[in-house]
């Protein structure tokens, strides 16, 4: 048989990288798949092909993923007030799906714009897409990109970006170690581990005030060795909805930059927070003003509502244009076996949007729209368990920004909540609120009266 990797070099990392991903994962189906013997994996396979058996009868069953799994265990609930708080997509106040209405004009402008045809896009993706959401992140006068030292490269979403990201990270950068913090998005220790980068946590929540651990935060960076990478949320960190203050964020960047720390944000929420795209991208600013260089993965599925288009962007801020340069020739080398190229749909409606100014404007509208109703989202559901006066204090609901509520109710409670009101969320506790309206608060408020009341 052919080996899978010709390059005995290539045998090794990927093997200790998946073993590294199964180990991290830790559920039944990856300790099994540790203790199986590949060889008897085949001879078995091919015994069974040879029976007429399936060759794939080995195969253990995954779970399912903690986040997306909630939909689709909601998807199989037949009760009629089922209640979906699972994954981050905003819902109307009639828990609808929302297109905004400038994603509907960009995209009838580019249907009747008979000029435009269906080409391969370059490796890295639309050049206007790629420019404008440089400046929609670092800002329009940023001297990084008037510089020309920053690439970007178009790819397939916040998840894509991060993933492209962490491979050039994991080829090309000196150090394959990334801080992420505890807790984090469910899937960045899996992309990193993946990618080939090792993964450490940093402490970010405190569970006592349901804020930032600061000073913990300070230790573990201060103690991580020199070069290491850094995952810092942007903005409306998931799943905690605690941010560091503007002041904190000015000692992370002196610490980091003083230990040659390499950032490495992910902005999934850049204006979903404050609901000012600007505000929410100060921290990246901050990094980027001091010359120092960065990565930056952005995601236009919240904040354009362009979930299903996967659509998002990869900047590397770098020190010269010519360092720029070579960076980007070697993330086309990490994309092309990867996907070849990006898709053009999403990007041409995002690129449309952001070049025209009227579009522009009315995106900022719309989104601050459903930034406030998130926000008021949190004042009833706050005033609904207080007028209820549901033990404990509930005020993280009104003080934790973004997307989610990170409730602090553990894993029976919020079994209990689905099992006896049909109410799906993750099992961390973590609540979107963006799937939250005025007529679904009091059965959500009467779920956590009876959780906190009942299951303790
Ligand atoms: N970063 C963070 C922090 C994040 O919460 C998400 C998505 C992503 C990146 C990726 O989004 P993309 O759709 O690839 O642009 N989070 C929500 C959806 C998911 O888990 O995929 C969520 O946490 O519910």
């Amino acid at each position: 048989m052919r080996p899978r990797f010709p390059l005995a070099t290539h045998v090794s990392p990927t093997d200790r990288r998946l073993s590294a991903l199964v180990r991290h994962l830790g559920d039944s189906s990856a300790s099994s798949m540790e203790s199986q013997n590949p060889n008897q994996t085949i001879s078995a396979s091919s015994t069974a092909a040879f029976n007429g058996d399936s060759v794939f009868g080995n195969i253990v069953r995954a779970p399912e993923d903690p986040i997306l799994g909630v939909t689709v265990a909601y998807n199989k609930d037949p009760s009629p007030t089922k209640l979906n708080l699972g994954v981050g997509a905003y819902r109307t106040e009639e828990g609808k799906p929302l297109v905004l209405n400038v994603v509907r004009r960009a995209e009838q402008l580019i249907v009747n714009d008979r000029s435009r045809v269906k080409e391969y896009l370059p490796i890295i993706g639309l050049t206007d897409f790629n420019k404008l959401s440089a400046k929609l992140i670092f800002g329009t006068d940023s001297p990084a990109i008037q510089e020309n030292r920053v690439t970007t490269v178009q790819c397939l979403s916040g998840t894509g970006s991060l993933r492209v990201g962490a491979e050039f990270l994991a080829r090309h950068y000196h150090q394959r170690l990334i801080y992420i913090p505890q807790p984090t998005w469910g899937n960045h220790p899996k992309i990193f581990t993946v990618a080939g980068l090792s993964v450490k946590t940093y402490r970010y929540y405190d569970p006592k005030t349901r804020g930032l651990n600061f000073q913990g935060l300070l230790e573990d960076l201060s103690s991580a060795p020199s070069g290491a990478i850094v995952l810092l949320h942007a903005c409306a960190h998931n799943p905690t909805g605690v941010d560091p203050t503007i002041e904190q964020w000015k000692q992370i960047r002196q610490l980091m930059r003083s230990k040659g720390l390499l950032p490495f944000f992910d902005s999934a929420y850049q204006g979903f927070a404050s609901g000012s795209l600007d505000a929410d991208a100060q921290p990246v600013r901050m990094f980027v003003a001091d010359g120092g260089e960065c990565l930056a993965a952005q995601s236009y599925a919240k904040n354009m509502g362009l979930y299903g288009e996967r659509v998002g962007a990869l900047s590397i801020v770098c020190k010269t244009e010519d360092v720029a340069s070579r960076v980007e020739s070697q993330l086309k080398l990490v994309i092309r076996p990867m996907y070849s190229s990006p898709p053009i749909h999403g990007a041409s409606i995002v690129a449309t949007i952001l070049k025209d100014k009227d579009m522009y404007n009315e995106w900022t509208v719309e989104l601050k729209a459903m930034a406030d109703r998130i926000i008021s989202m949190r004042q009833q559901l706050f005033d609904a368990l207080r007028a209820r006066g549901t033990p404990g204090d509930w005020s993280h609901i009104i003080k934790q920004i973004g997307m989610f509520t990170f409730t602090g109710l553990n894993t029976e409670q919020v079994a209990f909540m689905t099992k006896e009101y049909h109410i799906y969320m993750t099992s961390d506790g973590r609540i979107s609120m963006a799937g939250l309206s005025s007529r679904t608060v009091p059965l959500l408020a009467d779920a956590i009266h009876a959780a906190a009341t009942r299951v303790v």
